[in-house]
């Protein structure tokens, strides 16, 4: 039976759950739940997810919101070997340390501009928002000065999640080349990947959206 996924396009999450479906070529419905519409609001949304945030996957009657234990659980359950979530207990830590900065850290940065936007039209930027997000980059330049990649020398569902955060964040807060070589570097190395550049289309669209809403406080 096909999985489903309910996703948003412009959603980095859903952006994270929809590559690695593409990665590991799982047979997956995806269904369209748009937030300015409030489908995420609907009962049967509710239902499975009681957070009301896309993405949120179904495999059978196994029902499971967040974008970071989605991704897991499709490597653990589907991919051919364990790349992109080793199952040697110390990688596996680093890998989840970096997923926990993703979704505690990064992404909650780039919330507390892009949902005030997007939900509640609330578009001034104040400084200290653009400066916990300049600091959110400095945070990567340190783990990627250690390591090629988020969470070690190969990629792993770490830089999966991280990439469709600080990529939709570039387009708010513009990343200083020479303070953040390495960032840089990681970001083109990222933005090549064939799952990502499927989806380069609504990160567009998602950044244009930003780039025409948002006042930035000077
Ligand atoms: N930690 C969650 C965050 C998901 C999330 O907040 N998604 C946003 C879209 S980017 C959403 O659905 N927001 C609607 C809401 O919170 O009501 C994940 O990684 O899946």
């Amino acid at each position: 039976m096909a999985l489903k996924l309910y996703k948003m396009d412009i959603s980095p999450p859903a952006r994270a759950a929809m590559a690695i479906c593409d990665i590991l070529n799982v047979p997956v419905e995806m269904i369209d739940i748009n937030l300015q519409k409030k489908e995420h609001w609907a009962p049967e949304f509710l239902r499975k997810n009681p957070l009301h945030s896309v993405p949120v996957l179904e495999d059978g009657d196994f029902v499971l919101h967040d974008s970071h234990a989605i991704l897991a659980y499709l490597v653990d359950a589907y991919a051919s070997n364990d790349n992109l979530y080793p199952k040697n207990i110390k990688k596996r830590a680093l890998v989840n340390q970096k997923l926990f900065f993703d979704n505690g850290i990064l992404f909650q940065r780039l919330r507390n501009v892009t949902y005030e936007a997007f939900v509640e039209g609330i578009t001034k930027v104040p400084l200290k928002k653009q400066k916990d997000i300049e600091e959110a980059y400095g945070f990567l330049e340190q783990f990627l000065s250690q390591t090629k990649w988020l969470a070690g020398e190969n990629m792993t569902i770490a830089d999966i999640s991280a990439y469709a955060v600080t990529a939709s964040m570039l387009y708010i807060v513009k990343l200083d080349s020479k303070k953040y070589p390495k960032t840089l570097a990681w970001l083109d190395e990222m933005r090549k990947q064939p799952f990502n550049m499927k989806y380069s289309g609504a990160l567009a669209q998602f950044g244009n959206f930003l780039e025409n809403t948002l006042e930035l406080e000077k």
